[in-house]
């Protein structure tokens, strides 16, 4: 592992210094502004200095070379270019991940309240086990009983499972519960009325519409504004900026930039607050401007504020909350509750990969946040759906009655 420092007068000039003499490999450690120079403090410089690391094993990277030539946009190279800028960042996740920790100023303090927090979220799953155990005492008619079921292996919680039963058994006597296809078309009506909340990004005639992605690392947020911002500017033909907040691999950024040139989108590096009301005001002229984060540990109380400084800069029109539907509903539940404050709207992502959609419908209930997409696959930029009661009713219902 070599370690190195660089000083420029801006990011860019110490980022190509890096890429020059590290490679487009090298991991961000530290960055940090500098005064140099000046005669007792004043006359000073300032600068930017960035310490940066590299594996010492030379690490081949042609992507740059093998993109075709920009401007000639198709879905295809679309697919392609945001192909490969995936699979090299997720080849150097791990490496990242593992260099970062040992390197950063690590906090044991920080550890041990982490912890603290998974105990208690673990204690409340413990507790609110215990309630539903006392509830499930009462028992439900057999029909009745069969629905639940099938709403917990859909993936809801028990709690919602029984409060979409109790909406249903309102308007429809026990009786009448062997009739599926009557229960199945109630519940899908129950579940819309509670998905009723959706509502997609509409840019504004004269104005700059500012849209954050905000969530844990992994779930989705750069392929999501891939997909948007793709969308937005071929499809709608609108004019689009895209700046990333998420500086933390060279070659990432290097890569979502040529990203950004084949959908002849221009995409700002921003490496803190400063940089991104910069940034914004510089992109004034754009209909639209998505601002890219990097994945935030809700455990993390420094990643938290650190977050939060860089949307109290921005002040976005609309703060989309990004939740994985493969994750366990403990997890997305706790994710909502950190990030909820700071957030207008959810995107669900991984729709595609979810055994049990459901938990989606305790998300929405939960958050209590509009919904403005969902995502279900890997495909930039296809895959992807603007939200609707309806289409959020087939995915945590299933599309067909189980019972027919
Ligand atoms: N199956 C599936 N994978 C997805 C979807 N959206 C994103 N991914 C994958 O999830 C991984 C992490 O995505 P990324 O956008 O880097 O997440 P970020 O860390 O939140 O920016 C990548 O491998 C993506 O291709 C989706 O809707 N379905
Ligand atoms: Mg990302």
């Amino acid at each position: 592992m070599r370690v190195k420092r660089f000083t420029g007068d801006t990011i860019s000039d110490a980022m190509s210094r890096i890429k020059r003499e590290l490679g487009p490999d090298a991991v961000i450690l530290q960055t940090r502004q500098i005064k140099e120079g000046g005669f007792l403090g004043f006359f000073a410089r300032t600068k930017v200095e960035i310490t940066a690391a590299i594996e010492e094993k030379p690490v081949k990277n042609s992507f740059v070379e093998e993109l075709p030539p920009l401007r000639t946009i198709s879905t295809e190279q679309i697919k392609k270019a945001y192909g490969e800028y995936k699979e090299k960042e997720n080849e150097k996740e791990k490496e990242n991940e593992y260099v970062k920790e040992k390197y950063s100023n690590h906090n044991p303090l920080d550890d041990t309240k982490s912890e603290i927090k998974q105990m208690h979220t673990i204690l409340m799953e413990i507790k609110g086990q215990i309630a539903n155990f006392e509830k499930q005492q009462e028992a439900l008619p057999e029909p009745v009983e069969k629905w639940l079921n099938f709403l917990k292996q859909r993936g809801l919680s028990q709690e919602i499972a029984e409060e979409l039963i109790a909406l249903v058994t309102k308007d429809l006597p026990p009786d009448l519960w062997t009739d599926s296809s009557l229960v199945f078309a109630k519940l899908q009506s129950q579940a819309m009325k509670l998905c009723r909340n959706t509502e997609t990004i509409v840019p504004k005639k004269n104005e700059t519409l500012v849209v954050a992605l905000v969530g844990p690392t992994g779930v989705g947020k750069t392929t999501t504004i891939g997909k948007l911002a793709a969308g937005f500017s071929i499809i709608d033909q609108k004019r689009v900026a895209l700046i990333t907040a998420d500086t933390y691999r060279v070659a990432a950024v290097e890569q979502l930039r040529t990203f950004g040139e084949i959908i002849g989108v221009p995409v700002e590096v921003v490496m803190n607050p400063e940089a991104l009301k910069e940034a914004l005001e510089r992109h004034q002229d754009k209909e639209l401007i998505f601002i890219d984060t990097a994945g935030r540990s809700p455990y993390h109380d420094l990643h938290m504020s650190e977050l939060e400084a860089f949307m109290n800069v921005a002040q976005p029109d609309l703060t989309m909350l990004v939740v994985n539907a493969t994750t366990n509903l403990s997890d997305q539940l706790m994710i909502c509750e950190r990030f909820k404050a700071l957030s207008t709207h959810l995107i669900l992502t991984k729709l595609d990969e979810s055994m049990s959609a459901g938990s989606i419908l305790d998300i929405i209930v939960r958050a209590n946040l509009p919904v403005a997409y969902f995502t279900t696959g890997q495909n930039v930029p296809d895959d992807i759906e603007a939200a609707t009661p309806q289409k959020l009713a087939k995915c945590i219902l299933g599309e067909v009655n189980p019972d027919v």
